[in-house]
């Protein structure tokens, strides 16, 4: 007996039945609609791997494991659907840590198949052993270990089911040995959760509270795009008449072009987004932890608005109160409580509805300053950025500012793109000048914020919707971290645009050096690179930009040959050494040195 799929329509076995484990745990993907698997092949899952063809599985081959977990994430966050990476025990799975943690933190449902080393080998010290299970207890929901063959099937479907259920990153973890057998098996149907708006008490004081608000304002976090909840969100905000503000690198959680969207909190975040926030006296964080990076002062605006009654709604009762003093907390899934929140409203008067020309006048103008501060901010203006571009304009040519750049590349952006970028100095003033239409556009790599993120988490996203253009921003630092998944891109087809900052230093960290450490640069500068040059070697376009005036055409034609001609191409752009404001002043402090060898240190 055997029954289709949901989203797949392929056919899982029925009932019970004799299989091998390998036959259990590959069904078990089947029924949970996995199609794209990420990793390297190694002889611990070779007999699974055998039969994922006939499964209607396709393994891609990258070009390490770390990257294999980025486009896992990718893939997991623009589809919704499960992300999934496997690779040799030991090494192998080692090698994916720092990605599984990466979408820990961006709420991944990501299933890390871990093959062990052979049970009856564990703890002689053999080849490629590890223990797998405390590697990643930091970052999974749930961590399964297939401790017998027979239970393949029902560990697998549980970590499946548990990633979608939890939002995060789940292990299977598989001794080798337990592939092989003859097992009596029944594959399990996945169970989705059925997700509610929250109790009807917590929702009825966040609507009474809510219909008190005379400047309400909603935080869209990144719970309203896991939940598909823009529409509902957009009713909620339509309703009060209030300013929605996207929680930090939740860009995509509201459309750009409503009238009420105001931009992104947080590092190098919109001004107007900020001021408005500030005059808030209730907030609604819909879909947000409220993550303490994200509301840090920014621009010298310390804009929180500490007296404010603050509504939270999180999937994750946990994260109720946690960061910021609550007054109404809402354990419910996004869409639902915006639904239910808005209901309760119909027909009542509030108290800002006599207010609403009023507050969509004041954010019209926040706006407009904005976008008129951005268009006027063409280049950095402290001290060590003045430097460098007098420097740049006398020594190398006439290199080029980045917030131009990213200006000129934000003008060029195609519809329905997907965009993922790095962590670095560049990349975050970028924050300013990424928008959306739609959600499960924006990738960024959230509270871990590791280098090396951007370009395999855009080829998972491509791999996951081929349809849309997929675009990374990386400087020189992060892109030589991960340039090597350009190959995986050209030998697999699945072609993108990659966007390289080319500052010739780690910029990010050096803005420290600039800031607290007296310009004293040790580990800073970066040399030898030609980005074009490599990416051709690999077998894709390279193309170097050092006028302001290529930078959008070269974009456009870059997405052109991804769209029309399967083409990935490397952009490298040349840039001044300016750099925007530090990422990490909060946690920074001038050195103190008591040694008298150290003392000139200061
Ligand atoms: C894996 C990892 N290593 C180190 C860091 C620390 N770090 C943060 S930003 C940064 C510099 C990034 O430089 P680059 O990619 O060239 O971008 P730029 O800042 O120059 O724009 C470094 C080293 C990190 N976040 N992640
Ligand atoms: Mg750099």
């Amino acid at each position: 007996m055997t029954d289709k799929t949901e989203k797949t329509g392929r056919t899982v076995v029925k009932g019970t039945q004799k299989m091998t484990p390998s036959e259990a745990f590959v069904e078990t993907l089947v029924a949970n609609d996995v199609t794209d698997i990420f990793g390297i092949m190694g002889s611990a899952f070779m007999d699974a791997m055998d039969i994922f063809a006939p499964a209607g599985i396709r393994l891609v081959p990258v070009v390490h494991e770390q990257g294999a977990g980025h486009m896992a994430d990718g893939y997991s966050r623009v589809s919704g659907r499960h992300g999934v990476v496997v690779g040799q025990n030991g090494p192998g799975i080692s090698n994916c840590v720092t990605a599984v943690a990466a979408a820990y933190w961006a709420h991944s449902p990501v299933v890390v198949v871990t093959p062990e080393a052979g049970t009856m080998g564990m703890g002689l010290g053999g080849f490629q052993e590890a223990n797998q299970l405390p590697m990643f207890q930091e970052f999974t929901k749930y961590q399964a270990h297939v401790n017998n063959p027979k239970r393949m099937a029902e560990l697998t479907a549980r970590a499946f089911d548990r990633a979608m259920s939890e939002i995060g990153p789940t292990q299977v973890n598989i001794p080798r040995d337990h592939f092989y057998g003859e097992i009596e098996a029944e594959i399990a149907q996945p169970q989705r959760l059925d997700r509610g708006p929250g109790g009807e008490r917590s929702l009825d004081e966040a609507a009474a509270l809510l219909a008190t608000a005379k400047f309400p304002v909603i935080i869209s976090g990144g719970g309203v795009v896991m939940a598909d909840g823009v529409e509902e969100c957009k009713a909620l905000a339509e309703r009060l008449g209030a300013p929605v503000v996207n929680s930090y690198l939740h860009n995509d959680s509201f459309p750009a072009s409503h009238p009420q969207w105001c931009g992104p909190l947080g590092y190098q975040g919109s001004k107007a987004a900020m001021k408005l926030i500030s005059q808030a006296d209730v907030v609604v964080a819909l879909g947000s932890r409220l993550g303490p990076f994200g509301t840090l002062p920014q621009h010298g605006l310390d804009y929180w608005p500490k007296d404010a009654k603050i509504i939270q709604i999180d999937a994750d009762h946990k994260m109720l109160g946690l960061v910021k003093k609550i007054s109404v907390g809402i354990c419910g899934d996004a869409k639902a409580a915006a639904t239910a929140l808005t209901r309760r409203l119909e027909g009542r008067t509030l108290a800002c509805d006599a207010t609403t020309q009023d507050r969509a006048a004041t954010m019209a103008a926040e706006k407009e300053a904005w976008e008129k501060e951005l268009d006027e901010w063409t280049h950095e203006r402290d001290d060590y950025s003045l430097d460098v571009i007098t420097e740049s304009e006398q020594e190398e040519g006439n290199w080029l500012h980045p917030r131009q750049v990213l200006r000129e590349l934000e003008k060029a952006m195609p519809a329905d793109v997907m965009v993922s970028t790095d962590i670095g100095n560049i990349n975050s003033v970028a924050n300013s000048y990424l928008r959306f239409e739609r959600p499960r556009s924006f990738l960024a790599p959230m509270s871990f914020g590791n280098c090396g993120y951007a370009l395999p988490t855009v080829i998972g996203a491509k791999a996951a919707q081929p349809e849309r253009p997929a675009i990374s921003y990386a400087g020189d630092g992060a892109w030589a971290m991960s340039m090597g998944e350009i190959l995986t891109c050209v030998r697999h087809d699945i072609p993108v645009t990659a966007v390289v900052f080319h500052n010739r230093q780690w910029g990010a960290e050096k803005k420290n050096q600039v800031d607290f450490y007296g310009r004293r640069f040790v580990a800073a500068e970066l040399d030898h690179q030609n980005f074009a040059g490599i990416a051709q070697a690999m077998g894709a376009e390279g193309v170097v930009v050092e006028k302001l005036e290529e930078v959008g055409p070269a974009l456009k034609r870059a997405v052109d040959a991804q769209m029309n001609d399967g083409r990935t191409t490397v952009i490298e752009i040349m840039c001044t050494r300016e750099l925007g404001d530090p990422f990490r002043r909060d946690a920074l402090s001038k050195p103190v040195r008591f040694l008298d060898k150290y003392r000139d240190y200061v």
